[in-house]
């Protein structure tokens, strides 16, 4: 079995590059793309300093929830601390979409729900994604959509406020 995800990664405590870095480094050679680091404004409310946000691709022999569970020893690694829902962190990483075997994987498991519910209302996640790959695609409940295309429907200002700031390494 072969799968394929779509993971965002976001910090925003401490050395915010240095702390996406680990997640490349952790991907080692299951590392298939990564976008620039992106500077956003914080999203759900939490009054907090803006985070850095990467998107990456990744192939590997891991289940969806394997991939999930290396998520969190990403996470785990970087002292993440959980406390207030969408608030700061070290590192955040998050499984956006997977596919096995080139079928997306739809999962309402309330600890992995698949795709990520709420990647296609984010611009921090889409507009990196969509640099490293242009046609990209999304399973939504309206069917899968282009990532253009569900970024061209967020508020233009949300999109703007998604800034390059340059590679990692
Ligand atoms: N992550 C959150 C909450 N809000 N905002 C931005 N800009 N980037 C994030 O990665 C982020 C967020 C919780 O996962
Ligand atoms: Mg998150
Ligand atoms: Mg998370």
């Amino acid at each position: 079995m072969t799968s394929r995800v779509v993971l965002s990664a976001g910090s925003n405590i401490g050395d915010t590059r240095a702390h996406l870095q680990t997640v490349v480094d952790a991907l080692g050679d299951d590392l298939r793309a990564v976008s620039d680091v992106y500077t956003t404004p914080p999203w759900g409310g939490v009054e907090q300093d803006d985070f850095a946000n990467i998107t990456l691709i990744a192939d590997g022999d891991r289940t969806p929830r394997e991939w999930l569970e290396w998520c969190w020893e990403c996470e785990r690694a970087a002292d993440r601390v959980r406390e207030v829902r969408w608030g700061p962190r070290t590192l955040d990483v998050d499984v956006v979409s997977a596919e096995i075997d080139g079928t997306p994987v739809l999962s309402d498991d309330e600890t992995l729900l698949l795709p990520h519910p709420r990647a296609r209302l984010r611009a921090f996640v889409l507009v990196p994604w969509l640099q490293v790959d242009p046609d990209a695609r999304l399973w939504t409940p309206d069917g899968v959509r282009p990532v253009a295309d569900l970024i061209a429907d967020l508020a233009p200002a949300d999109v703007a406020g998604v800034r390059r700031a340059g590679a990692l390494t």
